[in-house]
């Protein structure tokens, strides 16, 4: 198929939530791949602007706030900051990376709604929404708790269980509780506008399913089915404090849908790149734009988005949007609540120095068209039998024998045999099957075929075995190097937008001052007769059990942590703590409750009373370690009769991961009856 060459290449990247750190599912999702085609772009001489950045609204960002006692803009200060960070130092090369609270995304955003609104492209209804009478707000969904209708769970919210997985609406919990204040929400009434999705309908079939049939199956496939389920009008405002103010009469306490606003922060990054020239980004049609996603952001870039383009008009459309599937981990599926994640600040200063290591697993393992999965064994395979034992070690012996045998020299060449012509007859062809395979977002086949170049020359050598010709051929050995050492070169250009590490050390070797243009690619001689090199250094290291293992226990351990660790209550109110009679008590006598394997009876002294407590901890405490003791209890706890014992209150236990119950002692000598609160 012919390619249409444009003037200028336009791709963006996700803008990750500015909550929480990145991980390897998002760089083997989005960004890797989009970096290593920006890279290409770029070595071939194209235009490029790599658009990236934080999306710094949406709820779960309010939430998270709330829960920390801090502001929804300290949150995303912190992360935005890291985030952008931790990207530069896996040498992902963004030509911004901004972010949605900017002045310039506030503005951008707030006309683009305004054009739409003002030009009637929007509906506007009116419909109940559950509201919070003490806070005087309306409640997103995620703000609404109470009790799963599925399985019963305490904790679940308005629109998701976390225990059974249910995806739910508001109004199925039971028992629907504020987590602002703890109040019981009402119904009440509030507007919105929608952009009506369905009059897109028809022009979005005509533009995806006919004219991008070359789109990813799985990106086209989800197209399809939303298609062929009718769209419905999505409402792009919500009523919530925190996002872009809705800027029309009535928007008053509403702000634009984070997914509304979130797209938009593509054009406003780049406003803010190219403050007098961003239009010829966006508006022409020479621009070829291509959105890098994952898979559960389709609907919103290839559905959403373009018909927000579309309704304001005058904007280019995406070109492609070859999202990835999901990347697993050891097994499971990457989890940010259950910490089970490689988290990459993190992996940045434990692994120090294996940027690439990273770069390359992620991208050989890379869920281009189904779920994959990384785990730590396959990431030190992939270092030690490939990259040490096939792309270093070849590096390693065309330098070292140069040294040895030429002092450091680029010797010349003579006759070639039928098997150097053999090999040497493979590689013109290593440059067009990796520009089919980039072009057409195949990155994992793309890495394979440049890493083929380096299995070439480690079986070249190992099969011409120059090291044995020197004593008799020196003639030979020169022609065996020269042809070795320009794979070397060759090598800097083919595994560039993949190891951007490796390559520029590589040329450091080889003494090759700056990178060289992909239309270098297939030159005999990139490097000339006579030419010196540098010393050698390896290009990676071998990596032991011992720091693989250390990964997995981290991951392990981390894990039963956060696993056992009971799930966060709604928030509750000071009135509600008030009611706690808590206070400080002394064990006075202990004895075990017969036939029973866990109750003790104690005798307490609570300053009030004495008074009689049965508590379930003789499994972890004898009478003897009781006896004397200092303890909280809850003392208005309705009294209960356990085993025929009447047990007034309950002494207040810490239950420590993997269920073992500690008794929570005040400091010494507090006066029996003190109020804790
Ligand atoms: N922040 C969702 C995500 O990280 C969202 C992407 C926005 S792209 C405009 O999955
Ligand atoms: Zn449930």
């Amino acid at each position: 198929m012919m390619h249409k060459e444009y003037k200028r290449y336009l791709i963006t990247s996700a803008l990750p939530y500015a909550n929480g750190p990145i991980h390897i599912g998002h760089l083997a999702g989005v960004y890797i791949p989009a970096d290593i085609y920006v890279r290409y772009l770029r070595l071939r001489g194209r235009k490029v602007c790599f658009v990236g950045g934080s999306d710094e609204h949406g709820v779960p960002i309010t939430i998270k706030a709330r829960q920390l006692g801090i502001t929804p803009q300290d949150i995303v200060d912190k992360y935005h900051v890291q985030i952008k960070e931790s990207f530069s130092r896996l040498g992902i090369t963004f030509d911004i990376y901004s972010r949605t609270t900017s002045k310039i995304h506030y503005k951008t955003a707030s006309d683009f709604f305004k054009k739409l609104y003002n030009e009637g492209k929007f509906l506007e209804k009116e419909n109940e929404q559950y509201f919070d009478p003490q806070a005087n707000v309306f409640l997103a969904d995620r703000y609404i708790t109470g009790t799963c209708p599925r399985c019963g769970h305490k904790g679940a919210y308005g629109d998701q269980c976390e225990k059974c997985g249910s995806t739910l609406s508001p109004e199925e919990l039971i028992e629907p509780r504020s987590s602002i204040s703890g109040s019981i929400p009402e119904k009440r009434k509030t507007k919105h506008w929608y952009l009506p999705l369905d009059r897109y309908e028809s022009w979005l079939r005509k533009w995806i399913l006919e004219d991008h049939k070359e789109w990813k199956p799985n990106v086209y496939g989800q197209c399809k089915s939303w298609l062929d389920n009718g769209l419905q009008p999505r409402a792009v405002s919500r009523d919530l404090d925190w996002g872009v103010p809705v800027p029309v009469e009535g928007g008053e306490g509403k702000v634009l849908y984070v997914w509304f606003d979130a797209p938009i922060g593509y054009i406003s990054n780049t406003i803010e790149l190219f403050p007098d020239t961003w239009e010829e980004w966006w508006k022409d049609e020479n621009t070829k734009m291509v959105h890098f996603i994952g898979k559960d952001n389709i609907v919103f870039h290839c559905i959403v988005f373009p018909c927000m383009l579309k309704a304001h008009g005058g904007y280019i459309l995406p070109e492609n949007v070859p999202a990835n599937e999901f990347l697993n981990l050891e097994g499971e599926k990457i989890s940010t609540s259950r910490n089970w994640a490689v988290w990459l600040h993190e992996y940045l200063e434990e692994l120090p120095g294996k940027e690439d290591v990273l770069r390359y697993t992620l991208c050989s393992t890379m869920p281009e068209t189904k779920d994959n999965d990384f785990t730590w064994k396959d990431f030190q395979a992939r270092n030690n039998n490939e990259l040490v034992a096939i792309l270093g070690n070849f590096v390693n012996r065309a330098v070292v024998l140069t040294h040895k045998y030429f002092n450091g020299c680029v010797p010349a060449t003579s006759t070639r045999t039928d098997y150097d012509k053999e090999i040497m007859g493979l590689i013109p062809g290593t440059a067009a099957t990796l520009e089919d395979h980039l072009e057409h977002y195949r990155f994992r086949d793309a890495l394979k075929e440049a890493m083929n170049l380096a299995r070439l020359g480690n079986k070249y050598l190992a099969d011409t075995e120059p090291w044995k010709v020197a004593k008799t051929d020196m003639e030979r050995v020169g022609t065996i190097l020269n042809f070795s050492l320009q794979l070397c070169a060759r090598l800097t250009i083919a595994l560039d937008p993949f190891l951007p590490f490796t390559t520029e050390k590589l040329r450091n070797i080889l003494n090759i001052p700056a990178a060289m243009p992909w239309k270098d690619f297939d030159r005999e001689a990139l490097l000339q007769e006579g030419h010196q090199l540098n010393q050698p250094v390896l290009l990676f290291d071998k990596i032991d059990d011992a720091t693989i293992e250390t990964q997995i226990e981290k991951l392990k351990k981390t894990e039963t942590e956060k696993k056992d660790v009971a799930t966060a209550l709604p928030e509750c109110t000071i009135d509600n703590f008030e009611k706690m009679d808590i206070r400080v008590a002394t064990v006075l006598q202990a004895e075990r409750v017969p036939k029973t394997e866990k109750l003790l009876k104690l005798k307490i002294d609570t300053g009030l009373d004495q008074r009689v407590i049965v508590s379930g901890i003789a499994q972890y405490y004898s009478p003897e370690e009781m006896t004397g003791r200092q303890i909280c209890i809850l003392a208005n706890l309705a009294p209960r009769t356990i085993r025929g014992i009447v047990s007034q209150g309950m002494i207040l236990m810490a239950k420590e991961p993997g269920g073992k119950m500690r008794v929570i002692s005040p400091e010494e000598g507090i006066t029996n009856g003190a109020i804790i609160g």
